[in-house]
């Protein structure tokens, strides 16, 4: 865009201004993704499919619907590859269940009902942030916490800092006089 003085002689002495404008992301408004999309949530769908070629993007909803003989189970990859059930972390069995995807990396999703999940009744995404950064496709763990134990005896260690030692040079002028 470009704007500049219209007053006589403005404009020739510089009292103009071009800006270029650019779009802050390359999504602006959050996708609600509905899981195998007619389908829903079913045995009989492969979701590496479906989510195949899709972006998701922080912010971005994925949507379950099912019936009672279903649920959906947020699991770790280990659980997701392994199909394990009872380590969820978090169940859903409302039938109706939105999932907002609030941070990059990746999800994982089974339904623990049993034989659905090695049925092939799971679901991977990676989720990037909105910025268009890709996420590392593991999580990183946070650093482990370092307690002090509280009814300890022994004091907490201190790093001995070293010992630092200070040289004054003194320069003596010879007065010539
Ligand atoms: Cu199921």
């Amino acid at each position: 865009m470009y704007f500049i003085c219209p007053t006589a002689g403005h404009c020739t002495s510089g009292m103009k201004l071009a800006v270029s404008v650019v779009s802050a992301s390359g999504t602006v408004y959050a996708v609600n993704y509905v899981v195998g999309d007619s389908s829903g949530w079913t045995q009989g769908v492969n979701y590496a499919t479906w989510a195949q070629g899709k972006t998701f993007n922080v912010g971005d909803t994925l949507l379950f619907t099912y019936g009672s003989t279903h649920a959906v189970d947020e699991v770790s990859e280990s659980d997701y590859n392994n199909c394990v059930v009872g380590n969820a972390l978090s169940t859903h069995n409302d039938g109706n269940t939105t999932i907002t995807l609030s941070k990059a990396g990746s999800m994982y999703f089974i339904c623990p009902t049993a034989g659905h999940c090695t049925g092939g009744m799971k679901l991977a995404v990676s989720v990037v942030s909105a910025s268009g950064t890709p996420s590392p496709s593991s999580p990183t763990p946070p650093p482990p916490h370092r307690h002090t134990p509280s009814g300890s005896t022994t004091p907490p260690s201190t790093t001995p800092s070293p010992t630092k030692y200070y040289y004054i040079c003194q320069l003596s002028f010879l007065n010539s006089d």
